[in-house]
């Protein structure tokens, strides 16, 4: 089965799991503190200025999966995907590493067929295989472009690239806005449909410190937010991975999380643009 999303609202869903990091454990806790702040009163629920994404026919939630610290967490992952979208509901995933974009894309694909994704990262996550794991949060993007799960793989933010993980975008296809170009002006331009991709770490960490492996020279918040509004195509489904709250500033960063989900909500809301 292939095609286009009928009209459908967002759906968080939550997945605690980081048994794929490579560095540092933290995103397991992640979810329910990014679901605090998003229903923090410090702030209010609009997205844009223009809609109230949790009113009733907004923003919903599946809660969190129940993931074990084990492979058999991505087969349930890929299954809690799938249910949402079943429901006719855009997922819409807080992470947890970045190896959970992997079996979520897969069930995306499985369900609507291949999507172009938007992978906002410090990292290219394409290694073949990294500490011996090909499932490590340093190869998500390397196992859906092996299966044909995307139909194009666009990366901004990025700024640590090397030679193999080169030769693996080129291998692949990816289209690298790396911030070099970034700051030179280079924009993504997407169209169909969509899955965007959120690694933390995309961030400049002045703007968000609470990850795991923080890379200075990055995205402001206003640009990550000026990405997800001016994004073209359908976005069908979305995560924001990599929040580590044992290196969080005062929750600076759930707080960032928080509001590009509102930003991502509101952009699933407002539907398909040409
Ligand atoms: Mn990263």
């Amino acid at each position: 089965m292939s095609g286009p999303l009928p009209p459908a609202g967002p759906r968080l869903l939550g997945l605690p799991y980081d048994a794929s990091s490579s560095f540092l454990r933290g995103p397991a806790e992640a979810p329910p503190l990014i679901r605090a702040a998003l229903h923090s009163p410090a702030s209010n629920s609009w997205a844009a200025g223009v809609r109230d994404v949790l009113a009733a026919d907004g923003l919903t939630d599946a809660g969190d999966l129940a993931l074990p610290p084990t492979a058999e967490a991505r087969a349930l992952i890929e299954a809690g995907v799938a249910a949402v979208l079943e429901a006719g509901r855009r997922p819409l995933a807080l992470g947890g590493d970045h190896s959970v974009s992997y079996p979520a894309v897969r069930a995306v694909a499985c369900a609507r067929g291949p999507v172009a994704i938007l992978h906002v990262d410090a990292h290219a996550d394409l290694y073949d295989s990294f500490e011996g794991d090909r499932y490590s949060h340093a190869c998500p993007f390397a196992r859906v472009m092996e299966e044909g799960l995307a139909s194009r793989l666009v990366q901004v933010g990025i700024r640590t690239m090397n030679a193999h993980q080169r030769a693996q975008a080129e291998r692949f296809g990816a289209e690298v806005i790396g911030m070099r170009e970034w700051s030179a002006g280079a924009r993504p331009r997407m169209e169909g449909m969509v899955y965007l991709s959120i690694d933390l770490d995309g961030l400049d960490p002045a703007y968000a410190p609470g990850v795991g492996h923080p890379e200075p020279g990055g995205l402001a918040t206003r640009e990550v937010i000026a990405l997800i509004q001016e994004l073209r195509g359908d976005l069908v489904a979305a995560d924001v991975v990599e929040y580590n709250p044992h290196r969080d500033v005062n929750g600076l960063t759930a707080t960032v999380a928080a509001k590009l989900v509102k930003e991502i909500a509101g952009r699933m809301l407002a539907g398909a643009t040409a």
